[in-house]
């Protein structure tokens, strides 16, 4: 290092912090500190190594400077985002690229040197009189081939507290590489704080830099536009993983067991709020991982890790009933940052759906708050946000998984692809083969909007592999991918496609949300082939017979024919519209399609047509079996 730029980082970190960064004798991440410091001018600046010590120090800070207030229970603390801040900013999130260069009208873009010239604008000086914390994690476990360094920049002890619950510990992990320079790079301002949130709302921005892995982020707070290791890496690794041989994927990783001690490993994509975290977590299996994971193939047969080792989880409608584990997680002592919960005067949390009754006032994301209260624009604010969340570490559930940390991953049996799905698919159906389920289930996924993002909610809308949000290459690239990474493996996954929010004509919700275990049992026992299901247009179905037997084995649920009547009937004319609409998507704003979607989804249409032709709008599973 330059003796210029020593004495100047010796300054301004003062000795300690100054030995912690050097020891790491990277002159990348010299060079990347120094550079944010003499843009954002902070006041102090403070390095986390992996020591239980600078964990604490962030807490601790966080707690002091307010982004944090501590809870009655020991170990709990909660946080605000601004009232106009609580989810993930779809709009101002874009790719800074380069000239001529284009993915596509689903993925939005910047020219780069006017992105760059807007986010530096921003963020010159934005840590004046604030503390800086430079936190170095690892995306993946230790030690391992599927995993990444990242070095996170942040003027937001809640961001680096929550990273530090979210992700491994990354210090030493940096000093094995020896002056690595292939890293993950993100630098976040929450820029100026009123009343403890960030200001200029108006003014985020999260601008991704795919050549130079580096990820910029300002004017919030919200974790899914803050925490760098989350949502802003996923774009960097999926970029990265379109230029090597893997995936990565908005999945859960979690291991089913069979009665008899069999593990069976899925993951499973899922958007937003549509019930990933809850199937990770269900009670008698083990979880890994409930958001992003990433796939390789060894010797043909796909492998897995979580990238994560914590969970951002929505609160909303964790009760004792149906999510237990967390709950248990979430009530007792222990390390658990909620964030835009209703705080009650008994200094506890409160939140939609506890099952606890809403209290009358309290404090939640619009400050003093009591029942009835309502915006600046007439709308009612709920006690506790909808997308309220709760950040613990994966180690506080009693299920997690012998082989979370695994630095191999674990087999992958199955891959599930679900969305938020009113009227067309059955609960669960496998897929003919892997081409069949990349297309028709991954690649076809649509899905109701959700407060997970902002803008209005209940909006059906397209969301391959549940990864829209976070594509970083064209989709039809993205596609193509898939199918060459299926077209390697010798033992592919099987594919299925679940639906958890099946109505019917009255609205009514046609499944209980614990069925969903019901569905990954049958799924577990089709991969091993121990059951029949019965041919339908769209996929594999299960036989009456199977689910009543596995709902009173892992329910003890009587289940009626008329329930499996009602929720298997196929809905022929919906699953045509669909097709149609997933062919416009396509045709008109996915220049790059590969010709074989359409083709299979022709066929599949075709088949609809033919079925509909002989039998009706509706066919019960009945009729489908009779005809197999
Ligand atoms: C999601 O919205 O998919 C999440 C939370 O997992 S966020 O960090 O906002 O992406
Ligand atoms: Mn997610």
């Amino acid at each position: 290092m330059e003796m210029k730029t020593m004495n100047f980082l010796k300054e301004k970190c003062g000795e300690e912090n100054y030995k912690k960064l050097t020891a790491l004798n990277n002159q990348k991440i010299n060079g990347f500190v120094t550079g944010y410091i003499q843009l954002c001018n902070p006041e102090k600046v403070f390095v986390r190594t992996d020591s239980a010590e600078d964990a604490l120090y962030i807490r601790n800070k966080a707690i002091e400077n307010g982004e944090e207030k501590k809870l009655a229970m020991d170990g709990h603390t909660v946080h605000f985002d601004g009232y106009y801040d609580q989810a993930r900013d779809k709009g101002n999130t874009k790719y800074l690229l380069a000239k001529g260069i284009d993915f596509g009208p689903s993925i939005k873009g910047i020219n780069k040197e006017e992105g760059l010239m807007e986010i530096q604008e921003y963020l010159k000086d934005s840590m004046v009189g604030k503390e800086m914390y430079i936190c170095f994690f690892c995306l993946g476990p230790l030690d391992s081939e599927f995993s990444i360094v990242c070095a996170q920049i942040t003027d937001s002890s809640y961001v680096a507290h929550s990273e530090g619950i979210l992700y491994r510990s990354g210090y030493e992990e940096f000093k094995k590489k020896e002056n690595c320079n292939d890293f993950f790079r993100f630098v976040h301002s929450a820029g100026v704080i009123e009343s403890g949130v960030s200001k200029n709302v108006a003014q985020r921005r999260v601008y991704v830099d795919l050549q130079d892995k580096i990820v910029f982020s300002t004017n919030t707070q919200y974790a899914g536009n803050t925490v760098g290791l989350k949502k802003l890496a996923l774009r960097l690794a999926i970029y990265q993983a379109s230029k090597e041989d893997w995936l990565a994927e908005h999945m859960f990783v979690m291991g089913i067991h069979n009665p008899k001690g069999r593990v069976t490993y899925f993951t499973g994509a899922f958007p937003s709020a549509c019930g990933k975290t809850s199937t990770s977590m269900l009670p008698g299996e083990t979880i890994i991982g409930d958001d992003i994971a990433y796939l390789r193939n060894r010797e043909g047969k796909i492998y897995a890790v979580n990238v994560e080792s914590g969970i951002f989880g929505i609160i909303r409608d964790v009760n004792p009933e149906s999510d237990p584990l967390i709950w248990e997680a979430l009530t007792f002592s222990g390390e658990v940052i909620f964030s835009n919960v209703l705080v009650t005067e008994k200094n506890a949390p409160s939140w939609l759906g506890d099952e606890r009754g809403i209290p009358e006032e309290g404090i939640n994301y619009s400050g003093e708050w009591v029942k009835g209260k309502k915006d600046a624009k007439g709308n009612d604010i709920t006690s506790s946000h909808k997308n309220a969340r709760y950040t613990v570490r994966i180690n506080r559930l009693k299920n997690r998984d012998i082989k979370a940390d695994d630095p191999q991953g674990v087999l992958v049996g199955g891959v599930i692809y679900g969305g938020r799905d009113s009227n067309i698919s059955v609960p669960v159906q496998e897929s003919f083969d892997w081409k069949h389920g990349v297309l028709t289930m991954g690649a076809s996924l649509e899905s109701e909007t959700t407060a997970a993002t902002l803008g209005q909610e209940g909006v059906r809308k397209f969301n391959i592999m549940a990864n829209l949000d976070f594509l970083s290459i064209p989709l039809g690239k993205y596609i193509n991918k898939y199918l060459n990474f299926g077209s390697k493996l010798t033992s592919a996954p099987i594919i299925f496609a679940v639906n958890y929010f099946l109505k019917n004509s009255n609205d009514d919700y046609l499944t209980e949300k614990e069925d969903k275990h019901v569905w990954i049992r049958w799924m577990e026992q089709r991969i091993h082939k121990e059951i029949d299901a019965i041919k339908t247009p769209t996929g594999f179905i299960p036989e009456y017979e199977d689910l009543k037997r596995l709902f009173k084995e892992v329910l003890n649920k009587d289940y009626t024919k008329e329930e499996y009547g009602e929720q298997f009937t196929l809905r022929v004319a919906e699953n045509i519209a669909k097709i149609e609409r997933i062919v416009e998507v396509y045709k008109n704003s996915v220049p790059d399609t590969p010709d074989v979607l359409f083709k299979v989804l022709e066929e599949q249409k075709q088949q609809l047509e033919r079925v509909k032709a002989e039998h009706g709008d509706y066919i019960s599973p009945e009729i489908l079996k009779a005809s197999n």
